[in-house]
């Protein structure tokens, strides 16, 4: 399932889309970033019940489930969804890491803090995608004031040499639900990964506009080569941070 011709065409079409994707951002830089929260030990975690329920606050992930591990992961065959995301399109599935066929494991790159579940694009399916909306009115009076800092991080991969890769699409949303900017979590290419399988930490980072109500978090699994959906994804969080001067 895992063998197919990557025409090098594609690739850099591909490579060409994304850099494209990436000049229409709300003017966020998606430099490393190493301050203001964003360890990556501190967005990698499991999930647990008590992270869900606690309140939403600066500095913490505010995504529900973005570590995939509230599930039971198969095989990669088997078609588990992740809970609290919805599938608008394909069959995106929680996979166990070390699951056989290739899939990453325990010890590929990866998140340092992984658990034992990732996500990948899925089986037959050549896009998928994942939504959950995060509201972020808590923090509507440091928004308005041009104030929050938003982060989101994620670890996106493949397999081998193969060009199937993952991004997320951000995009802030008004009271109304109307979208009123956005960002990008950018893909991995297999260049990137040294055309090694696994998964490498990938960031945006803005200003929220005034008025911002709603995140909403799209990733978005395309498939280049093969049956199998072979884009990856773990640790996705998204965090504010209250950057008053
Ligand atoms: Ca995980």
């Amino acid at each position: 399932m895992k063998t197919a011709y990557l025409a090098p065409g594609v690739l850099l079409l591909l490579l060409c889309v994304v850099a494209g994707l990436g000049l229409v951002g709300c003017g966020g830089d998606r430099a490393p970033v190493g301050a203001l929260g964003d360890a990556v030990s501190a967005d990698a975690g499991p999930d647990t019940a008590a992270d869900e329920a606690a309140a939403p606050t600066f500095g913490r992930n505010l995504v529900k489930n973005g570590g995939f591990e509230m599930d039971t992961g198969g095989d990669g065959s088997a078609d588990v969804a992740p809970s609290k995301w919805t599938r608008p399109e394909g069959k995106a599935t929680v996979v166990l890491y070390g699951a056989p066929g290739g899939f990453p494991t325990a010890s590929s790159p990866g998140p340092p803090s992984r658990g034992n579940n990732f996500v990948a694009g899925g089986n037959g399916s050549a896009l998928s995608r994942l939504y959950q909306r995060v509201n972020v009115s808590w923090a509507a009076a440091t928004i308005d004031a041009g104030d929050a800092q938003c982060i989101v991080a994620a670890f996106v991969g493949g397999y081998g040499s193969q060009g199937d890769s993952v991004a997320i699409y951000v995009k802030f949303r008004d009271a109304s639900g109307v979208e009123i900017d956005g960002g990008l979590v950018p893909n991995v290419t297999p260049a990137d990964r040294g055309n090694k399988t696994g998964l490498l930490r990938r960031t945006w980072k803005g200003k929220l506009p005034a008025g911002t109500r709603f995140i909403d978090l799209n990733p978005k699994f395309e498939r280049v080569s093969g049956q199998y959906n072979d884009a990856y994804l773990d640790a996705v969080s998204l965090k504010l941070n209250d950057v008053t001067p």
